[in-house]
């Protein structure tokens, strides 16, 4: 008894890791089509987390981890988030847009606190500037609670 179910445990395993493998096949080669134009620098890696996660209505900490083409950590640059909620015609709302500015702690990790101005779907985007100049940025779509 305790052995069908096991097999069947098992069995459901296999599909879920398949499908897994399958998803980020099917996902990588979107991100292939969607490769920098020819001259343009190579990509940074970078990062975004928030606490809470989920972010949340209000004030929350955001961490931007920046890594350069070679994978080593960045710990020089201006990183900052800028939020944007495009306008919602049907609750009479204007486009929504706000930065909040992050700190270098260590390690190419970049820490600060801001606010997030309604709970409902954002663009993030983490910039990062050195000496005025853009090195690179990511655009993240989260859903605040
Ligand atoms: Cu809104």
């Amino acid at each position: 008894m305790s052995e069908t179910r096991n097999t069947h445990v098992y069995t459901r395993g296999l599909g879920f890791a398949a499908l897994l493998v399958t998803f980020a096949l099917a996902s990588s080669s979107v991100g292939a089509a969607q490769q920098p134009a020819a001259g343009q620098k190579p990509s940074l890696d970078i990062m975004l987390m928030s606490k809470p996660t989920p972010p949340k209505m209000g004030e929350n900490t955001f961490e931007v981890m920046v890594k350069g083409p070679d994978g080593k950590p960045i710990t020089d640059a201006d990183v900052s988030v800028q939020f944007f909620m495009a306008a919602m015609p049907a609750m009479k709302m204007p486009e929504m847009k706000n930065t909040v500015t992050l700190k270098h702690q260590k390690e190419g990790t970049y820490v600060g606190t801001g606010q997030v101005m309604m709970a409902g779907k954002w663009d993030a985007t983490v910039m990062v500037k050195r000496a005025g100049k853009e090195l690179g940025s990511k655009k993240f779509p989260i859903t605040a609670k």
